[in-house]
């Protein structure tokens, strides 16, 4: 249901009105009687001078209302009988409108944005008292804007300086955010389809760049064409600031300045995703520059991919929101264990949080209409317990700083991040991101044919790295065999090989070149194989490694079970929608 992948032609997914009344309707169920909610817009913000950054509507504005102008108060008073959906927004003027776009006016929202009374903005001072008088509480987010939080408060003042002569100011504010967060935490059948294509437009987008990455391109080169792919396939924005790190670029976790040049040899982390109709896709894929990873960054790769995989396991209804980061710190301090990068005993290593200086972020996050989406992780002390429709990130990583002089030298600059968008189903989980792939052969396989074609890839390097002989071949590309066999040193830039690794690649190479006759002659026959054939060789490796991963994902998640058995059984009792709901309103009480 969720994976209907559109063409640029048909229409993009959308909100209906009905689902933003319905929302408002919900918020009102969950207000006390005789209360008013009142939520801003977000405010056009200047860039420099006269220059304003692109504006984008407050996520909960939105969320409530689909209505996207600046300047705009939105206030609703359950049960009030003159109407209970009640706007401010900016005035229709044609002559700002021929300078700065259409507005809706007063009209337009009652016409289409469902308000059952609209005002000019510039009035707001003039009613908002009189809204305000009577009621018992204001459902308000204070902090966010200081400047509105103000307004309110001079609106509350008006009438508290008229209550000698009977006005009746409300005497009790609540968070309203605390409700709507909530409500915003669990997706909707058409919030996940957005989200679902927003996912694969973004996914398409980090396939795109494993196709077009060579070493000596600029990190922001390689940004340009996730942002060319976002836009073309109608994404409004880079859901935020996209990360393109280069060689230790990849460990700076928030590295955005993207201005590096990819070397040869180098791993590149890219954490971009983008934002459809404001909803957020947020992926992290991690490939050599030259389409063929090393082995230090194979075997840190493969760690990685391990713990998000026992993170995914994890990831089901009924479950709670830490068991994910969990599977991840397991997996990860028995992968540095077992590669000599720490050293001691698993779980006193994972006592000690021994794995920081490598792992120091979360497994994952809400996604939604913000990247890093609103909702509780925790209810009352416990970890959320996880319910259909909630949406996450799992995105372990391991980053060995460049200066880091505890470890062996060859493990210094790497950084590797693996992300992905899940949304929990009724039965489990489902990967949004699955398009994009991640495994070292997908990532070999979909960069060789352009690597090798390039010229970038010395052949020799080619059978260094590939112990399987799966890679030493090319299989199914006629020109990267000429290429290989030629060993033509074409105008891309040549790799300049390491000094061991060149000794290493002479010595193969007189071996390889007699290979490669031979390999050629079977090329014509390998080529034949058919497709059927193929997969199941394909389906086979990946039984294979699955296999493997679990093996010893079974033996960590027996420990971590234990620990969380007990904190899971308080969790899941009584930990319903509706209670949360209920505490909500409990928590609002006070
Ligand atoms: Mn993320």
């Amino acid at each position: 249901m969720l994976k209907q992948r559109q063409s640029p032609s048909q229409a993009l997914p959308t909100i209906s009105k009905r689902e933003f009344s319905r929302r408002r309707e919900e918020l009102m169920e969950q207000m006390e009687t005789n209360s008013i909610a009142i939520l801003p817009s977000a405010s056009a913000v200047i860039r420099n001078r006269d220059a304003e950054f692109k504006y984008r509507q407050d996520s909960d504005f939105h969320y409530l209302t689909g209505f996207n102008e600046p300047d705009s108060v939105l206030v609703l008073i359950p049960g009030r009988q003159h109407g209970q959906c009640l706007f401010f927004c900016r005035e229709r003027d044609p002559e700002r409108e021929l300078w700065d776009g259409y507005r809706q006016g007063p009209e337009g929202l009652c016409n289409h944005f469902g308000a059952d009374d609209a005002f000019p903005i510039s009035d707001i001072d003039d009613i908002l008292p009189g809204l305000l008088e009577g009621r018992d509480r204001v459902y308000y987010s204070m902090g966010k804007r200081l400047e509105f939080d103000k307004r309110i408060m001079d609106w509350v003042n008006v009438l508290r300086a008229k209550a000698r002569s009977g006005a009746h100011p409300p005497g009790e504010f609540s968070d309203l955010d605390h409700i709507v967060h909530d409500m915003r935490l669990y997706k909707s059948a058409a919030e996940l389809r957005i989200m679902q294509q927003a996912a694969s437009i973004s996914a398409d987008a980090h396939t795109r760049a494993m196709k077009f990455c060579r070493p000596g391109m600029m990190e922001y080169q390689l940004e340009a064409e996730y942002l060319h792919e976002f836009a073309s396939r109608g994404a409004q924005a880079a859901a935020y600031n996209s990360i393109v790190g280069a060689g230790k670029n990849a460990c700076i976790l928030h590295y955005v300045e993207n201005n590096s040049m990819i070397q040869d040899g180098d791993l590149v982390l890219i954490d971009a995703g983008c934002e459809l109709n404001y909803y957020a896709a947020d992926i992290t894929r991690t490939f050599p520059a030259n389409g063929l990873f090393s082995r230090e960054q194979q075997a840190l790769y493969e760690v990685v991919l391990a713990s998000q995989q026992a993170a995914l396991e994890t990831i089901t209804p009924g479950g709670h929101w830490n068991q994910s980061h969990d599977a991840t710190v397991t997996v990860i301090t028995q992968g540095l264990l077992d590669l000599g990068i720490l050293q001691g005993e698993l779980t006193e290593l994972i006592e000690a949080e021994a794995y920081r200086p490598f792992y120091m972020h979360r497994a994952g996050h809400w996604l939604g209409m913000d990247v890093h989406d609103v909702g509780d992780y925790k209810v009352h002390d416990q970890w959320r317990v996880l319910e259909s429709g909630m949406v996450m990130t799992v995105e372990p990583g391991i980053y060995i700083a460049a200066d880091n002089q505890s470890v062996a030298a060859k493990w210094r600059g790497i950084g590797i991040r693996i992300e992905d968008d899940v949304a929990v189903t009724a039965t489990g989980h489902q990967v949004l991101t699955d398009e994009v792939i991640k495994s070292v052969d997908d990532i070999h396989q979909l960069m060789r044919p352009m690597a090798a074609k390039r010229g970038s890839i010395d052949p020799a390097q080619v059978d260094f790295i590939s112990d399987d002989g799966h890679h030493a071949v090319p299989e199914n590309n006629p020109a990267k065999t000429q290429t290989a066999s030629n060993s033509k040193p074409s105008d891309q830039a040549k790799p300049a090989l390491k000094a061991s690794v060149k000794k290493k690649s002479i010595a193969k190479k007189k071996t390889s070149a007699k290979k490669k006759t031979s390999a050629k002659k079977k090329i014509s026959t390998k080529k034949k194989l058919t497709t059927k054939k193929k997969a199941a060789v394909k389906r086979k490796t990946a039984a294979k490694k699955k296999a493997v991963a679990k093996k010893t994902v079974v033996k960590k998640k027996a420990a971590v079970k234990k620990k969380t058995a007990v904190k899971k059984k308080a969790a899941i009792k009584g930990r319903s929608k509706s209670s949360v709901k209920k505490r909500v309103k409990v928590k609002n009480k006070r």
